[in-house]
This record gives structure tokens, C-alpha cells and sequence, in this order.
């Protein structure tokens, strides 16, 4: 390792450096102003001979030495530069200035500028956002901490984000199932939350609103409770604490209110609440909160801020690949493998279009075989099909550059069922019978030509 020759700009400067710490392979040097006493800022030594080649040379300059100048003095650079350059025209030169703009600098081959205040300015206001966090933590143990048993509620149907949230809240209010259970009005219902639900350990409780009487304190997260419609308990409408990160609705009361509609996961707030808390979380809540973020933001794609990239980097150095594929790819019945053994036998690709029809099937295997279908060499489109209950469910995905996904889907099931989806994932459903109606029959073959005619026009449809 190369040396790093410090040189600061008068006593001042060298006490803030002195003061910030300097690493062993650093040579500090200062060069007094004419203003100042000599008094040696402690671990400095005179740049004897000042900005000057000569004073530079008898450094005994090496192969791998690397410089910082910290002033902000732009007249000063522009002497301390040259005199560098002097002695070995390559060595890379850090300039600490909040004086010189990127236009002002000296030329050089290989020089960087940063500002040292903006700098140290940057990390105090890191700093106060980790106090303000911690504040909001405080207050809310302050408020909840004498309850007997605190409901965390989600909404009904609870997604990854709402999940992890409520398991890292109830982490932080130091507290277990009995005493701070995770509520909801309706069950969790895909398979990907489910398999996280059961690989947290974790139980989602439904209750009805009747049961709210049981809690003497009541946290909503991932949501507010205009959620939960027109005729929701008065219980929800006046609540304790509202961790969301939706746009801010009105016509509730919260003693505590942290929203974030800036935020593209409520699991951000709850990171940046455990970081500025102190708190380790576990490998499980870690995974958890990644994932919420994950999936609210579609893989950091959609309406994604500054903070989410910061906590899912924080959360990503921690989290556990191997649990987060077991709750992004829940196991495949067998037969549903079987399914999909005799959908593969007869596939094929034309036009781009791969569709895949699995019969009767668990509706979860459905995007998995999207997922794998679309890797059929030649594929642009994959269409897995599968029937499920009384109705044709399909899963859709493309390569991304072709029409986005939703839109075909929609046209697709247009007047026959409903459908939707974003740029490259769609999904929709057909009932049965006004699939029969139109088709006359629902065997695997009419279903793999009707999707496969509807996609080819769809896909080439014009634009309304
Ligand atoms: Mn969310």
C-alpha cells in the first residue's frame, strides 16, 4: 500500500483532520498561514519549503503515493498542484475544497475533487434523519409500552410489505405473539406471502371486528384505515399508531401518524426505525423486510426512492438467499410437476408465443410456469394456463420491449373476464363458462389455440 501525503491548508484545517483520525499509511503535513501561530497541529509536520517541487522532492516521493489537499483556498491549489506534478505528473491527487468548483480545477490527469465540510455536512444530516427515526421510535414504545396487548393490523389479504412490517414492529416494541399478535379482516391468500408467513414462523390471526375489544391498543402498518371501507368499527377509525406509506388519507384519528408517500415500501421506514433503534434484526426479519421492499417496488423498479435503495442495500449485506428463494419460489405439488411434464411434451413456439396449458392445477404453479416458460428459446410472450376452481386462470410474461403485458391481457379478456398486469408480468381470468359459451368446449387443445389467437391478436392490434 502507497503512502497518502496529506497536506492541509493552515492549523485549522490539520486540527479537523487531526480530529477526524488519521490512518496508518497517512504522512501529515501542514503548511502554516501567515496569520497563525506555528504552534504543530498534533501528528503534523511542516511541508518545509512550502508549495514548491523542492519541498514536494525531499519527501523521498515513491511509485504508488497518492496526495490529498485539503484548503479552501483556490490560489493555494493552484501552487500546490503544479509543484506535484513537478516531482511525478501521474500521482493522483484528492483536493478537499468546498472553494473551487469542477471549472476551477487545475489541469491534471488524475485528480478528484470533494468537499470536506459538504462531506462531514453530509453524515450530520444522516445523522439527524437517524435521530428523527429514533424519536419516532421512542414515542411509539412511550405510547404502546404500558399496553397489555397491542393488534397489529395489516390489511386483509396481507402482502410481503404489510407482513414484514408488522413482524419488525413487534420486534421493536420488544414483544411476542401473545402480547402483540398480527391482525387482519381476511386471510393471506397468495402462496409466495404465505410461504413467508410460514417461513417467519409467523401467524397472521383473522379476527372480526368484534374481536378488536380484545387489544387495549391498536397499531395499523402498511396501511390506513379508510382501507377498510365505508362501514369499518369505529375501533379503526381512531387508532393508536399508522406506520403507512401510502398517500395520507383523512377521517381517522391516530395518536401517531408516520407517513411516508415518498417511500416505496412501508419495510423502509421500518429498517431506517431498527437501524436508528440500535437493533440487529434477525436473519428472518432481515429477509423479510428485503423482500417487502422487493416486491412493493417490483425489484427496486417501480416508484422507488433514494431510502428504499439505501435500506435494501443495508438489509441485502444481511439478508438469507437461501430463505428468500424459498418464499419467491414456493414448492410445486407433484402434480402440478405433472401438469406441467405433459404441457411440455407437445409445446411449442410460434410467433414468439409459447403457451403452456396445465389442466386443472394449484393456482400457484401457474406464474412458476410462466416464469420458466418464457425461457423456450424463441419465446418473446409465455402463456401458462391452468384451470383453477371454475375459472381458466393465465399467467403472462414477455421479454420487456415488446407491448406491455397488462395491455394485451386486458385486451385479451375483453368481455369475457377480467385481467391486468405491468410491463412485463400479466395475469388473467376467464370463467369457465364464458369460455365454454364462446369456444364451445374447454379441453386443453381449444384452450391452448383460443389463448394462442387471442395473444397473436392482441399483441398486433393497434393502438386505440
Ligand atoms: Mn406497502
Amino acid at each position: 500500500m502507497g503512502r497518502r501525503i496529506i497536506v492541509c491548508d493552515g492549523a485549522e484545517t490539520a486540527r479537523l483532520w487531526g480530529r477526524i483520525g488519521a490512518a496508518d499509511n497517512e504522512q501529515l503535513l501542514w503548511v502554516p498561514r501567515e496569520d497563525e501561530s506555528r504552534a504543530r497541529p498534533p501528528g503534523f509536520r511542516i511541508l518545509q519549503g512550502g508549495l514548491t517541487p523542492e519541498a514536494f522532492e525531499k519527501l523521498g516521493p515513491k511509485e504508488g503515493d497518492e496526495y490529498a489537499l485539503a484548503t479552501d483556498d483556490g490560489p493555494w491549489i493552484r501552487a500546490a498542484v503544479p509543484a506535484i506534478s513537478a516531482i511525478d505528473p501521474e500521482s493522483p491527487i484528492l483536493l478537499l475544497t468546498d472553494a473551487l468548483t469542477e471549472d476551477d480545477l487545475p489541469d491534471h490527469p488524475c485528480l478528484r475533487r470533494t468537499g470536506l465540510k459538504t462531506l462531514i455536512r453530509d453524515d450530520i444530516d444522516e445523522e439527524f434523519d437517524h435521530l428523527a427515526n429514533l424519536h419516532r421510535v421512542v414515542e411509539i414504545r412511550q405510547l404502546l409500552d404500558p399496553r397489555e396487548k397491542v393488534g397489529i393490523l395489516l390489511q386483509p389479504d396481507p402482502d410481503p410489505d404489510g407482513i414484514a412490517c408488522g413482524f419488525a414492529l413487534r420486534g421493536l416494541l420488544g414483544r411476542k405473539r401473545p402480547t402483540a399478535p398480527l391482525i387482519s379482516f381476511g386471510p393471506v391468500q397468495r402462496p409466495e406471502n404465505q410461504a413467508l408467513v410460514q417461513a417467519m414462523g409467523l401467524e397472521v390471526r383473522v379476527i372480526t371486528p368484534d374481536e378488536l375489544d380484545e387489544f387495549d391498543g391498536l397499531a395499523l402498518v402498511d396501511v390506513q384505515p379508510n382501507v377498510f371501507g365505508e362501514n369499518a368499527p369505529a375501533r379503526v377509525r381512531s387508532v393508536d399508531v399508522v406506520i403507512d406509506h401510502h398517500p395520507e388519507r383523512t377521517g381517522y384519528d391516530a395518536v401517531l401518524k408516520d407517513i411516508r408517500p415518498s417511500y416505496g415500501a412501508t419495510a423502509t421506514i421500518l429498517t431506517e426505525y431498527l437501524r436508528a433503534a440500535g437493533m440487529e434484526p434477525s436473519t428472518g426479519l432481515t429477509t423479510a423486510l428485503l423482500y417487502g421492499i422487493k416486491s412493493d417496488t417490483q425489484y427496486l423498479g417501480r416508484q422507488t426512492s433514494k431510502r428504499d435503495m439505501q435500506s435494501f442495500a443495508y438489509l441485502h449485506a444481511n439478508h438469507s438467499p437461501a430463505l428468500l428463494q424459498r418464499i419467491e419460489r414456493p414448492a410445486l405439488p407433484i402434480d402440478g410437476m405433472r401438469a406441467l411434464g405433459r404441457a411440455l411434451s407437445r409445446t411449442e413456439v410460434r410467433d414468439g408465443i409459447h403457451v403452456l396449458v396445465l389442466g386443472r392445477v394449484r393456482e400457484d404453479v401457474i406464474p412458476q410456469v410462466a416464469d420458466m416458460a418464457l425461457q423456450a428459446e424463441g419465446a418473446e410472450w409465455a402463456v401458462a394456463a391452468g384451470i383453477v376452481g371454475s375459472d381458466l386462470v393465465f399467467s403472462v410474461r414477455n421479454v420487456g420491449y415488446v407491448r406491455a403485458a397488462g395491455e394485451v391481457v386486458r385486451a385479451v379478456v375483453e368481455g369475457l373476464g377480467v385481467g391486468g398486469g405491468h410491463r412485463s408480468m400479466a395475469k388473467g381470468i376467464i370463467p369457465l363458462k364464458a369460455f365454454r359459451k364462446v369456444y364451445r368446449s374447454a379441453d386443453r387443445e381449444r384452450i391452448r389455440s383460443a389463448l394462442f389467437d387471442a395473444f397473436v391478436r392482441a399483441i398486433h392490434r393497434e393502438r386505440d
